[in-house]
């Protein structure tokens, strides 16, 4: 595959993308309350080995020289998070000032680089205090999240090239309130369809919040969806994807673009649905300026649950790698849905990285998984799909949530003892496949390795 840049439009965007739990580490610093994931990295048993985000990247002081990685990566754009908690440290409230402060410099930071920011509001990280009155749970915490957003949006919505509401809200809620993998941790299928609801609602009141405060940066959400496929042609297992993909997928897809839950998963879900209010489901129907995919593998769905197929090959997350899942999805989207333009807003994967006896990391596999998945991208806009940007993840290895450190998702590799960030050879081909338009050769041969830092 001889993949370019010149295979996408001329304006279409490349960037890399992180979070603010997963990087910034300084926990205690500067008026930052606490959020749900500094108490869930506590719990003992929640994180596979045993760590927290508590240093993490230690990006909150290293901030500036991060940006110059990200800008020698010729780049267009950075997708970052804001800590909830650093901005209102209660959740409720005045602004913490030295936490907008971060932000703010941050922002000034990428445009004084040339870098355009897409900031996300929401990745995850609740203050802990919202969560002691229920979480997303409560219906209030999506009020608030209006407030909190409309707070971000009238002090650096000006400098932005893009502003999402929430990253995965599966995630926030399904994951995190039934499946019991991510913070709070627990396992009830009502309360994680009502937190759903919550965030879904919250996300409807911050556009339109945003939209009234005047705020004139395009607005999206971002989703994280998972495509499934039947394993056989049995009834059975056609059943079963079906359902797969109205809980991974549908559950969000449909009452944001056509303000409806899905009939078939509502019924499935019996006493377990959420209240709906008269006009919730019009917020959240709130017109999009772009919706955010992000996208890291399948489902292959069998009546008694998800299988590997035979010859899969699969990441260090287990994860298939599967790039005509991507292109699948991106055509599906459009068949089915009225769409405002898409972002690949996350796609990556996490290899075993090693230094090697040089001193590098010799990822090969990691640039095949982006090269095939652009591939994949190249096909859906081929085929007429309105993508606009596609963001690797991650910018550097971090904190990989239920799995702490030991997961490197990062073009960058970070040694964690020492904070020092050192250039994947896949951080290299990105480079090289940005910058030389028109001769992106694939692989990290001898003669990329030549290409200075
Ligand atoms: C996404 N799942 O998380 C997040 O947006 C990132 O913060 C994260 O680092 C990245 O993907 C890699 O995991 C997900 O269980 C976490 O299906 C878990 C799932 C999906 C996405």
């Amino acid at each position: 595959m001889n993949l370019s840049r010149t295979d996408f439009p001329p304006d279409f965007t490349f960037g890399v993308a992180t979070s603010s739990y997963q990087i910034e580490g300084a926990t205690q610093e500067d008026g930052r309350g606490q959020s749900i994931w500094d108490t869930f990295c506590h719990q003992p048993g929640r994180i596979r080995d045993g760590t927290t985000g508590e240093v993490a990247c230690d990006h909150y002081h290293r901030w500036e020289s991060d940006l110059d990685l990200i800008a020698g990566l010729g780049v267009d754009a950075y997708r970052f998070s804001l800590a909830w908690p650093r901005i209102q440290p209660l959740g409720v409230g005045a602004v913490n000032e030295k936490g907008l402060d971060f932000y703010e410099c941050l922002v000034d930071g990428l445009l004084a680089r040339g870098i355009r920011p897409y900031a996300t509001l929401y990745h995850w990280d609740l203050p802990q205090a919202l969560q002691d009155q229920g979480g997303w749970v409560n219906r209030d915490t999506a009020e608030r999240f209006a407030e909190y957003a409309a707070l971000v949006g009238t002090r650096l919505g000006d400098r932005l090239t893009s502003l999402a509401t929430l990253n995965e809200p599966w995630c926030s809620s399904l994951l995190s309130y039934h499946l019991g993998a991510h913070a709070p941790g627990l396992k009830d299928r009502r309360l994680a369809l009502a937190a759903a609801h919550h965030l879904l609602l919250g996300h409807g009141l911050a556009l339109r919040t945003l939209r009234a405060s005047g705020v004139q940066v395009p607005l999206g959400i971002v989703l994280n969806l998972n495509p499934t496929y039947a394993a056989t042609e049995d009834p059975a297992d056609q059943a079963r994807a079906l359902a797969d993909d109205g809980y991974s997928n549908r559950w969000f897809l449909d009452p944001l673009l056509r303000g409806e839950y899905p009939a078939d998963m509502w019924k499935l879900y019996g006493q377990d649905v959420p209240e709906i209010r008269p006009g919730d489901l019009e917020l959240i129907r709130e017109p999009l300026d772009f919706l955010g995919v992000n996208y890291y593998t399948r489902t292959v769905s069998t009546a008694s649950g998800p299988v590997m197929p035979e010859e899969a090959e699969v990441t260090h997350m287990d994860w298939e790698v599967y790039p005509q899942g991507l292109s699948d999805l991106l055509v599906r989207l459009k068949r089915e849905y009225p769409l405002p333009p898409l972002l690949i807003a996350e796609n990556g994967a996490a290899y075993l990285d090693e230094r090697t006896a040089d001193g590098q990391v010799h990822d090969l596999e990691r640039t095949r998984y982006l090269q095939t998945h652009l591939n994949a991208v190249a096909q859906a806009i081929q085929a007429g799909v309105d993508v606009r940007g596609y963001f690797v993840w991650s910018l550097l290895d971090n904190f990989e949530w239920a799995y702490g450190y030991s997961r490197r998702f990062g073009l960058f590799y970070t040694d964690y003892a020492t904070q020092e960030r050192l250039w994947k050879d896949s951080a290299r081909w990105y480079r090289h496949f940005l910058n030389a338009p028109g001769n992106a050769t694939p692989s990290p041969t001898p003669e990329l390795e030549t290409l200075s830092e």
